[in-house]
C-alpha cells in the first residue's frame, strides 16, 4: 500500500501512528505529497486534494484519515484502534470528530497567513476559528480520554495537542494545564507519537 502523506501533517500523523501500532509499517510505502502542486498525482487519488490518502494494493484510494484508520484496523484484525462495542465505538469515534474539528480549524488558521496577503485577511473569521478550537481543547480538558488506552480518540487527541505545540494557535498548555499531564502520560505509554513528531525538511 501506499501513503500519500507529508511530515507535517497532523491528520498524516493520526494515520502514521496507527500504522506504527497496528504492526503495518512494512506493509505501507510512505510517499511524499504537495497539496498545492496541481501536478502532484495527489489529486487524481484524492480529488479534494487533501493528505493523507491511502492507495490499497488492489489501487482503491481511502480517504480521509478517519476512514483510513478505520480501514487500517480492518486490515489488522478489527476492534484494535476502534472498538466493536457501544457505547464505546460512538465515544472514541466522537472523541475523534471533536479533535479533527479542532485540527480543522487549527490548520484554516495556518492556511490563512500562508495563502492570503496580509491586507485581506480578515481577523473575525481568525478568532472564529480560534473560538472551534479553544472550546474543542476545553471540552477535552473537561472529559479527557484515558491517556493508557490507544485508539482513534487518543490518537487524535494528542495530534490535536502536538499540533497546537507545533503552530502555536492556542496556549492551551497554559490555558487548560490539566491537559499537561494528559499527554505526558500518553507519550510515556505509547512510543507512537514520539516517533511520528513532525519536522521540518528543506
Ligand atoms: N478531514 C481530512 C483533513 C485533511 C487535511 O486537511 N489535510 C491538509 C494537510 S494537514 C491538506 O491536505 N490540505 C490541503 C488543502 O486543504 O488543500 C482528514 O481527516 O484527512
Amino acid at each position: 500500500m501506499l501513503l500519500r502523506a507529508s511530515p507535517l501533517s497532523p491528520f498524516v500523523r493520526k494515520v502514521r501512528m496507527a500504522i506504527l501500532y497496528l504492526g503495518l509499517a512494512e506493509r505501507i510505502e510512505v510517499v511524499r505529497a504537495d497539496p498545492m502542486n496541481p501536478e502532484d498525482v495527489l489529486r487524481h487519488d484524492n480529488p479534494l486534494g487533501k493528505i493523507p490518502a491511502l492507495i490499497t494494493d488492489d489501487r482503491t484510494a481511502v480517504y480521509d484519515s478517519r476512514v483510513i484508520l478505520e480501514y487500517l484496523d480492518h486490515v489488522a484484525g478489527g476492534g484494535i484502534i476502534i472498538p466493536d462495542g457501544w457505547p464505546a465505538r460512538l465515544v472514541v469515534l466522537t472523541t475523534q470528530a471533536l479533535c479533527d474539528g479542532i485540527l480543522d480549524a487549527a490548520v484554516l488558521i495556518v492556511y490563512e497567513s500562508r495563502h492570503r496577503p496580509a491586507e485581506i485577511r480578515h481577523p473575525p473569521w481568525l478568532d472564529y476559528q480560534r473560538g472551534k478550537v479553544a472550546r474543542g481543547v476545553a471540552a477535552l480538558a473537561g472529559k479527557p480520554p484515558d491517556p493508557a488506552r490507544f485508539d482513534v480518540g487518543t490518537i487524535a487527541t494528542a495530534c490535536a495537542l502536538g499540533y497546537l505545540d507545533f503552530r502555536r494557535q492556542l496556549d492551551w498548555r497554559t490555558d487548560f494545564p490539566s491537559l499537561i499531564p494528559w499527554l505526558d502520560a500518553f507519550r510515556a505509554a505509547h512510543k507512537e507519537f514520539d516517533a511520528t513528531a513532525p519536522v521540518e525538511t528543506p
